[in-house]
């Protein structure tokens, strides 16, 4: 009997005294994570979050550092850095990410999603954990979808209520075909360019438009020099946030649970911060002499239909059923 209770007594003690080993050689880590948007953006608000559960998580051993306002490159690059293993980790839309995983391309689709509700159910279902997980042959590792929300169009011209109003209007995309071919289709004049460059080339009227979520048009002064929002809701940006492949091999399994169960708690945070701000600064912007016109969703879907056929050959039209919000 004693010598049962010897033998487990001495077991318990190997297995306390290797955990200890294993978290007191845990390598202590900096990680550096990089997106475009504004210090006051649900994107900086979450990656905060993020940085603060990380380090409780792992008893310090990973500290996180976020940085802003493209201070580490704009998103083509930054996901470049992942796969060279110089960036550690980056927040970005799906759209830049189709020049590095085609199967990315299917949420860019107009209309392809209706409510914030009916996107998160894709992207954190199998549909959007398969395509996330086209990354790692490229070197990142996708840790979850967070938000960047409904893309409406703002421009400096004209109180925009119809697809035909944007013919001949020069209207900023981000590096995405379909979101090119898309306005392309209704007559505008797109070009693609890089966040960090967007809020000059509208002050300079270098275009006329551009189109983004609510926060980003907010936290990024876009009111300064856009008077018209219409909200067309015509393109959902989901937001991997993503980490590479070389750095995450480095970690210890204590550590990548960590960032595991961080990044989803954080995503939660995040996606409630933009629906927060969705809804609440209209007004502000209203105040601030921007002319918010709400749009027929359905006339803009319909105008925008044809990149359907041009595109289902590259999304796969059965992925683009998996997608579609029903
Ligand atoms: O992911 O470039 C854009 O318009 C996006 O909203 C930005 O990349 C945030």
């Amino acid at each position: 009997m004693f010598k049962k209770a010897a033998l487990v007594f001495t077991a318990a003690s190997i297995t306390l005294f290797s955990l200890a080993l294993v978290n007191a050689t845990a390598k202590n880590v900096t990680l550096k994570a990089g997106h475009v948007l504004a210090p006051t953006h649900p994107y900086q608000l979450g990656l905060e979050k993020f940085s603060q559960l990380v380090e409780e998580k792992t008893a310090g051993t990973v500290t996180v550092d976020v940085f802003h306002s493209s201070q580490l490159g704009n998103e083509r690059e930054m996901i470049e850095g992942l796969q060279l293993g110089t960036l550690d980790m980056t927040l970005v839309s799906t759209a830049p990410l189709s020049g590095f995983s085609s199967q990315f391309l299917v949420f860019d689709l107009p209309y392809i999603f209706k409510t914030p509700e009916g996107a998160h159910a894709t992207v954190d279902g199998p549909v959007g954990q398969e395509i996330m997980k086209s990354l790692e042959k490229k070197g990142i590792i996708g840790l979850a979808y967070w938000e960047n929300g409904f893309r409406h169009v703002s421009n400096s011209r004209l109180d925009l209520k119809k697809p035909a109003d944007m013919a001949g209007m020069k209207i900023r995309t981000m590096e995405n075909k379909i979101h090119m071919a898309s306005f392309k289709v209704i007559g505008a004049d797109p070009t693609p360019m890089a966040f960090g460059e967007l809020f000059t080339a509208l002050q300079q009227k270098t275009v006329d438009a551009q189109e983004n979520p609510i926060p980003v048009f907010y936290t990024s002064n876009f009111f300064e020099v856009q008077d018209y929002l219409s909200l067309t809701g015509h393109f959902y940006a989901a937001s991997p946030f993503l980490i590479s492949k070389t750095v995450w091999k480095k970690l210890d399994d204590t550590q990548q649970q960590a960032i595991k169960e961080a990044a989803e708690e954080a995503r939660d945070y995040e996606r409630n911060q933009i629906a927060q701000m969705d809804k609440d600064l209209m007004e502000d912007l209203i105040s601030k002499g921007v002319t918010i016109s709400k749009v027929d969703k359905d006339e803009w879907a319909a105008a925008m239909q044809p990149v359907y056929k041009e595109y289902e050959k590259v999304t796969g039209a059965e992925t683009i059923e998996k997608v579609k919000e029903q």
